[in-house]
C-alpha cells in the first residue's frame, strides 16, 4: 500500500456510475487538498476487491448486496455485520450514499405488452425469449445461475457487454437483458422493468469501501467520502449517468459539477 504524501487512489469498475462515484471521490479530494488519483475501470467487481485487499488501490465504490452475496458470501447479513467481515480485513465501509443500483430484468415496453409479460416469473411459459446478460452477471452469485433456478426458467442465456446490452435490444436480437436500475437507458430507450416477484435480488444500497489506513494517511479524504452518506438520491444519480451515457459529458465534469465545483482542467 502507498506511503504518507503519496497520493492516495480510488478505483472503479467498468461501468458509468462507478466511474462518476470515482470522480467524485477525486472532487472531495480536491476540495480537502487531498491528491487522489482515479484508476478507471480496473474491471469486474472481483478485480476491484481483490486490489483493494492488495492495496494497489485505497478505495472504490461498492454496493451493499454484492458484498453481502458475492464478495463475503454473508447473504443475510445487515450493515452491522458487513462492517465487522470488513474490519477483519482492514476495511471500512462509509455510510450509505443514498441510493440503490439492483439489478433487475428488463424488456422493451412493446415487447412485453404484446407477450403480456410485466414480472419475472412470466417468462417461464415464454421459453422462446432470447436473453442477452452482463458478463458479470452470467457467473455471480447473486446473477443469472440462481435466478435462473429460483424462477424455474427453461431459458439459456448469452453473456454480453452491458453497454452493448442496450443496442442488442433495440435492434431485436435480444428480448431481455439485465438492468441496472439507476441506469439511464431504461427510461431513454422505454423499457420496462421485471417486477421481481420472488424476491431474489437483495438491495444494492451504494458505498465507498476503504482500506482501514487511509484514517491515518489521509483522514480528510475518509472523512469527506463519509459525510458523502445520504447526499445522492437515486434521481441524482440517474440524471448523472444520463449526463455521460446520453450527452456523452466527461465523468470528471459531471462529478464536480454536482460537488459544485468547477469544472477540473485534464
Ligand atoms: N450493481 C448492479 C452491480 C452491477 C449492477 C450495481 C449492484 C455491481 O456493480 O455490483
Amino acid at each position: 500500500s502507498a506511503h504518507a504524501g503519496e497520493p492516495v487512489r480510488i478505483g472503479s469498475k467498468n461501468f458509468t456510475e462507478s466511474v462518476l462515484l470515482g470522480e467524485i471521490a477525486v472532487g472531495v479530494g480536491r476540495a480537502e487538498g487531498v491528491e487522489v488519483e482515479h484508476r478507471r475501470q480496473l474491471g469486474g467487481t472481483r478485480i476491484l476487491w481483490r486490489a483493494l485487499q492488495e492495496g494497489s488501490i485505497d478505495a472504490y465504490p461498492e454496493y451493499t448486496g454484492t458484498l453481502a452475496r458475492e464478495l463475503l458470501r454473508m447473504p443475510d447479513a445487515d450493515i452491522d455485520a458487513l462492517e465487522a467481515a470488513l474490519a477483519e480485513r482492514g476495511l471500512r465501509m462509509t455510510g450509505p450514499l443514498g441510493f440503490d443500483n439492483t439489478y433487475a430484468l428488463g424488456m422493451r415496453a412493446d415487447r412485453a405488452l404484446e407477450l403480456d409479460i410485466d414480472r419475472i416469473s412470466a417468462l417461464a411459459s415464454h421459453p422462446g425469449l432470447v436473453l442477452g446478460l452482463s458478463n458479470e452477471f452470467m457467473q455471480r452469485e447473486d446473477g443469472w445461475p440462481g435466478l435462473r433456478e429460483a424462477y424455474g426458467l427453461p431459458q439459456s442465456a448469452n453473456g454480453l457487454d452491458h453497454d452493448l446490452a442496450y443496442r442488442g435490444l433495440e435492434s431485436g436480437s435480444v428480448d431481455v437483458i439485465d438492468l441496472y436500475s439507476t441506469d439511464a437507458e431504461i427510461a431513454h430507450y422505454n423499457l420496462v422493468v421485471l417486477d421481481d416477484d420472488r424476491r431474489y435480488f437483495p438491495s444494492y444500497q451504494a458505498v465507498y469501501l476503504y482500506r482501514a489506513d487511509v484514517d491515518a494517511r489521509a483522514p480528510q479524504w475518509s472523512a469527506a467520502l463519509s459525510a458523502l452518506a445520504g447526499t445522492i438520491d437515486a434521481p441524482s444519480m440517474r440524471a448523472m449517468n444520463a449526463e455521460v451515457k446520453l450527452e456523452r459529458r466527461p465523468e470528471a465534469a459531471v462529478a464536480a459539477a454536482w460537488l459544485g465545483q468547477a469544472a477540473p482542467v485534464s
